[in-house]
């Protein structure tokens, strides 16, 4: 019964890594508590659901449920995904205003830092028989002015052909569909990989039961993540689409842009797609 419960992907389980790995990695930056900004911030986001309880009547019954909603997603370690699938997008168009090279999107709660650490051109680590459709990911790193990176570094993580994250569903080899790749001189890469499928929000769990009260979905288009950094640079977070699939329209987590989706072509004399995709980064 024990093994049972331990093999099933539970929104607990990976709302509890989720939570772990977010309290690991907590940007230090500006965190340094400035008493006018929280002042302003959440006397705006009080008030503006002050608002909301007023033009809607919000009743008791509302608010209780609320309550136990808001305790739920606690105890289920879903913050995590909860921020990330509707306040991040947010945060990100932001944080990304005045950036000239390429677009970012959101980071969403499972990367982890350190994956295993390739040359140019690599495969990400697999299991023995790695169900999905073979992909090869292949480009370059330059600045805006064109000029290639050297010492650039791709990191790519996704879900499997199941859309399950490796450390965050149970059964998976650590870092499978996770790795670090260092382009070449020229800052060109290769990635050998699969497809992954699209990614639904665990059902059992806060998240989940919100979604289904909103009678919305709870679906996110089949994505590759990716951080690109190179020396002098900023380093950019981004995710990469694919074109026709599903929900590429209608993200649960508002993080789809145009510029961020691809067309893989099949691959000419051998299995799969490929896809070539440059990422621009600006100056630090
Ligand atoms: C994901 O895989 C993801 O990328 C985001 C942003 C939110 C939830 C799950
Ligand atoms: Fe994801």
């Amino acid at each position: 019964m024990t093994d049972l419960i331990t093999e099933q992907a539970t929104a607990a389980a990976s709302g509890a890594a989720a939570t772990e790995q977010f309290r690991s990695k907590q940007r230090t930056e500006n965190t340094s508590a400035d008493t006018e900004r929280v002042d302003t911030l959440v006397s705006e986001l009080l008030a503006a659901t002050h608002d909301i309880v007023r033009r809607h009547k919000v009743t008791y019954a509302e608010y209780d449920a609320l309550k136990a909603w808001l305790i739920q997603v606690g105890e289920d370690g879903e913050w995590p995904l909860f921020l990330d699938v509707w306040i991040e997008h947010a945060v990100e168009e932001v944080a990304g205003e005045s950036r000239k090279g390429s677009k970012g999107t959101i980071e969403g709660p499972y990367y982890i830092p350190g994956s295993p650490r390739f040359a140019a051109e690599a495969s990400l680590p697999t299991r023995d028989g790695e169900q999905g459709t073979p992909l090869l990911f292949q480009g370059q790193v330059r600045a805006v002015d064109g000029t290639p990176l050297s010492g650039a570094v791709v990191e790519m993580w996704h879900a499997d052909n199941d859309g399950l994250y490796s450390q965050f569903a149970p059964g998976l080899p650590e870092w499978n569909l996770r790795g670090t790749v260092v382009a070449d001189a020229r800052g060109n890469f290769k990635i050998h990989t699969i497809e992954p499928a699209p990614y639904q929000i665990p059902t059992d769990g806060s998240c989940g039961k919100l979604i289904e009260a909103a009678g919305w979905h709870a679906w996110r288009p089949a994505h590759l993540h990716l951080k690109v950094a190179a020396p002098g640079h900023q380093l950019i977070t981004t995710q990469l689409y694919f074109q026709g699939g599903e929900h590429v329209g209608d993200d649960i987590a508002t993080a789809v842009k145009p510029e961020l989706i691809l067309a893989p072509t099949p691959v000419a004399d051998g299995q799969g797609r490929e896809v070539t995709y440059d990422f621009v980064l600006d100056k630090a």
